[in-house]
């Protein structure tokens, strides 16, 4: 079949074609959530809207996507799956793409270019540190910057915004320069799991073409963000994005509820041997689990937004079975997205003098999770950049990784050991079974 190209003939068009719109936006990270959430939204909005807004992709490090972006003279398709039923569309917002490693300099003369007005980011909670390589390369390109420029962080971070805000800041050490700058927090909500052959095979049928860069996702799909932008944006507000003052409601309910309650059966769902969070909520015992955490735990820590109702539609998307999220994609760099989405919820709850036991509970899949082996005594690999560290650490240990002073607080680390012992004597299945 004829790879996907501007001359392939295909059963779907892009709402535009790549060259139709200038480029205005520096985007860091071609990861498969990009491709479906934040390109998807700016396709949108340029064809309703307008303006010179068309993406300039940097890959960070895999040459992969770019390489394929490329062969496919930057259109590929997003495919919508929600159980039995599939769509899909073919994208065309990107300009063009850039890889950070052997192209900074284009990247650099990207990010001093004032027809880019907005870079955003989608490059995982372990690059929001000091020194991170991307943010180095960003910091180099803004003491070339001379007009406005909003960074958007759309990373699954507490205040992304106000976070990067404060990593630029203090590594520009330019108060002219961050005077151009604005950094408006995000919410950025869609299941988007690493693309499969499967995927691919879908794709194909249903655009006509081959499409090498081509992802998968759930029909639902959200981004809050503040309006902050000093040198314009696209009509994201057109394509669906809530604009608003605050994010802060938002993103901690997603992060607690979704990413929380995500990661939760992940660890839990990896030990029992599910391979994907459909099949693990489908484990006897594990919904009702999940809906006692979000109540018990996580519903008194938030206080500005419903709560229930959002739980039970995030247990619904993570029931369709069409997306096949990994489980072990999802426990990945938990060393890295715990304190984001579980620590915030145990501290809220301890300051209030409770134990938070299904918190707890996940904390004690989590240290099972990394000393390797599921339940039934297969091996689990580790992807975390604490692995080396992590494989071979005792519970108190672990902990002391994830948060320093965790493990000395005696109420929450008497749950946890509990916890460990049922985990140790009836394995994650048998232990939520019987809750
Ligand atoms: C997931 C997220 O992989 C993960 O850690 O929890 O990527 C999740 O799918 C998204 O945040 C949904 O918006």
């Amino acid at each position: 079949m004829a790879r996907l190209n501007r001359s392939a003939p295909v059963k779907v068009e892009p709402l535009i074609r790549p060259g139709d719109a200038g480029a205005g936006i520096l985007h860091f990270g071609l990861s498969a959530f990009h491709r479906a959430h934040q390109a998807v939204f700016t396709e949108d909005a340029i064809a309703k809207g307008g303006g010179d807004w068309a993406i300039v992709g940097v890959a960070p490090s895999s040459h992969a996507v770019l390489d394929a972006l490329r062969a496919q003279e930057m259109l590929y398709s997003v495919l919508t799956v929600d159980g039995p039923d599939a769509d899909a569309r073919v994208v065309g917002a990107f300009d063009s793409v850039l890889h950070a490693g052997s192209e900074p300099g284009a990247v650099l003369r990207r990010l001093a270019d004032p027809a880019i007005r907005v870079v955003t980011l989608t490059v995982t909670e372990k690059a929001y540190a000091p020194g991170s390589a991307v943010l180095d390369l960003i910091v180099r390109g803004l003491r070339l910057r001379e007009t406005p420029l909003a960074l958007v962080s759309c990373d699954n971070l507490h205040g992304n915004g106000s976070r990067l805000r404060g990593l630029v800041g203090d590594a520009l050490d330019d108060p002219d320069i961050m005077a151009l700058l604005s950094f408006p927090g995000t919410m950025v909500d869609r299941i988007v799991p690493a693309t499969t052959p499967a995927t691919l095979d879908r794709v194909e049928s249903l655009v006509g073409a081959r499409d090498e860069a081509a992802v998968a996702a759930e029909p639902f799909s959200q981004w809050v963000m503040q309006d902050d932008f000093p040198g314009g944006r696209p009509a994201w507000d057109l394509a669906g994005a809530v604009l608003t003052a605050d994010t802060a409601p938002y993103e901690l309910r997603k992060l607690r509820v979704l990413n929380g309650v995500h990661s939760a059966l992940a660890y839990l769902g990896a030990l029992a041997g599910a391979p994907t969070v459909d099949a693990a909520l489908a484990l006897p015992g594990y919904h009702a689990t999940m809906e006692r955490f979000i109540a018990s735990d996580i519903a008194p820590t938030l206080t500005e937004l419903p709560v229930i109702p959002y739980g039970e539609q995030v247990l619904q998307r993570f029931a369709n079975s069409a997306l096949r999220y990994r489980t072990l994609q999802v426990a990945g760099d938990g060393s890295q997205k715990l304190p984001q989405r579980l620590l915030g919820t145990v501290a809220d709850r301890r300051a209030a003098g409770a134990v938070p036991s299904y918190a707890a509970l996940v904390l004690a899949a989590w240290i099972r999770f990394v000393g390797g082996r599921a339940d039934d005594g297969t091996s689990l690999p580790l992807d975390d950049p604490l692995a080396g560290s992590l494989r071979d650490a005792s519970p108190s240990q672990a902990l002391e990784l994830l948060s320093p002073g965790l493990a000395d607080d005696a109420p929450l680390r008497a749950e946890i050991d509990r916890w460990l012992r049922d985990l140790e004597r009836h394995g994650a299945a048998g232990v939520l079974a019987a809750l």
